[in-house]
């Protein structure tokens, strides 16, 4: 039988410090008693290993994980680790990672381990970049008040050679979207090279801002090699482009500090592949602390989900990924830490998967206007075609500013009302 004072990494009456990086985390224990694997974690996740070493020194122990407000229920126990911040590398999210987000997931002692939020103390936030244009910043450079925007995914998502890819991208300017996008698999491939693709694309976006006199923006995909990366968004500035995509899961996010670091241009970060690791409630990371890390590193837009589109992931968690993303000072729920973010900019969510103009009042009302809102399918798949398809969705979004029903708009508006007898009104 193990003592509990021999638990050396918990300490039920710790106060965390205002130095502290503190996790949440679910944790299932495979075969010991909760503390037990709760003080693994702690060990493994901070300075120890599986025995005491004789190269211990003293000081070493001061940076300690610290196991702390543990509750348990039948079969596991929710638990907040305080890590101090010197145990970090100060601006690495992958060194932070390492750490909180490493051999941990992968020991014999748990079951199952979930991390569901993290808090940055203000020293360690501080040392990162955070957006650079944020909410405001893009609202400034598209010259959109107070609506949300309206993007599109150029689909099919893979094959279009570059000149139909452009003539996409230029039909859904004109027909009313602000922004237009790769999709997450989309970088060089023969069908579609880079460098022609951003310099058709863009020269299609000049075009369409010409002659609506309305901005548009092209989210081109850079993702690539960290050097070639960089290539790709020079370029995209070059030919006058405001904006780059990153894939910033299969990247990773060296990748994305990389890419923050030598860029001016605004970063879209699509989130392609997180559903590996955010999708078990019992084990891996959540989506908030994608999220989380997201801002941190310095996206401007990032991908959260819908809570009623073809992806994953239900309202209230995409609520409160939501809040994470644009509020300077966020709240404490039953799986979110609180957070001041100071000086990092909010996040301009993005809301997109399986989304169509029925969706809009329903985002609209649980989001609100500061969100990007993004239809690949929803909008070349119009009966009518990609130009129409992008009306309607601009008209739905105009219509829900108004306050008007998309019914009762889509009377005087028959591309809404096109869209609407194809694929329905959302009930919610
Ligand atoms: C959208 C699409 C995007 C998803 C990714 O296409 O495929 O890649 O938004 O999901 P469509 P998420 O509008 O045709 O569904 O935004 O949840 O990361
Ligand atoms: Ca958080």
């Amino acid at each position: 039988m193990v003592r509990e004072k021999e638990f050396a990494f918990i300490d039920q009456s710790y106060k965390p410090s205002r130095n502290d990086l503190i996790c949440l985390f679910k944790v299932t224990p495979n075969g010991m008693s909760l503390k037990e694997a709760i003080n693994n974690v702690a060990l493994e996740s901070s300075i120890g290993t599986w025995t005491p070493v004789s190269s211990n020194k003293k000081y070493v122990n001061k940076l300690g994980a610290k196991a702390f407000a543990i509750s348990e229920k039948r079969g596991y126990g929710w638990v907040k680790i305080a890590y101090p911040q010197d145990l970090f590398e100060f601006g690495s999210v992958p060194n932070i990672l390492s750490s909180i987000a490493g051999n941990v997931f992968g020991m014999k002692a748990i079951k199952g381990l979930r991390l569901e939020d993290i808090k940055f103390p203000q020293k360690l936030l501080k040392s990162f970049p955070g957006p650079r244009y944020g909410i405001e910043g893009y609202r400034k450079m598209m010259k959109i008040k107070d609506r949300p925007f309206v993007g599109t995914i150029v689909k099919p998502k893979l094959g279009l050679k570059t000149k139909d890819h452009a003539r996409v991208a230029y039909d859904s300017w004109v027909g009313g979207c602000d922004l237009v996008k790769d999709d997450e698999n989309l970088s060089s491939q023969k069908f579609n090279l880079f460098d022609k693709r951003a310099a058709k694309t863009l020269e299609m976006c000049d075009k369409a801002q010409e002659e609506t006199g309305d901005k548009k923006g092209y989210l081109i995909n850079v993702t690539a090699e960290a050097l070639e990366m960089l290539r790709r968004a020079d370029l995209a500035k070059e030919l006058g482009g405001k904006f780059v995509m990153h894939d910033i899961i299969t990247a990773g996010f060296s990748s994305l500090q990389t890419l923050r670091e030598n860029t001016t241009l605004g970063i879209h970060a699509h989130r392609a592949m997180h559903g590996a690791f955010t999708e078990n409630p019992n084990h891996g990371l959540s989506m908030m602390c994608v999220a989380d890390f997201s801002r941190v590193a310095g996206v401007d837009s990032l991908h959260i989900g819908t809570g009623i589109g073809k992806m994953k992931g239900g309202k209230e968690e995409v609520k409160e990924i939501d809040e994470e993303m644009e509020q300077r000072i966020v709240s404490k729920t039953k799986t979110r830490l609180d957070q001041n973010w100071s000086s990092i900019k909010p996040v301009f969510s993005v809301c997109s998967g399986g989304i169509y103009p029925g969706h809009v009042p329903y985002l609209m009302k649980n989001f609100g206007k500061d969100i990007i809102i993004q239809a690949g399918g929803g909008i070349h798949g119009h009966p009518k075609g990609t130009k129409t398809g992008a009306t309607a969705l601009r008209q739905a979004v105009d219509a829900t500013m108004k306050g008007e029903t998309l019914h009762e708009y889509g009377k005087t508006h028959e591309e809404l009302m096109e869209a609407m007898d194809s694929w329905g009104t959302v009930r919610f």
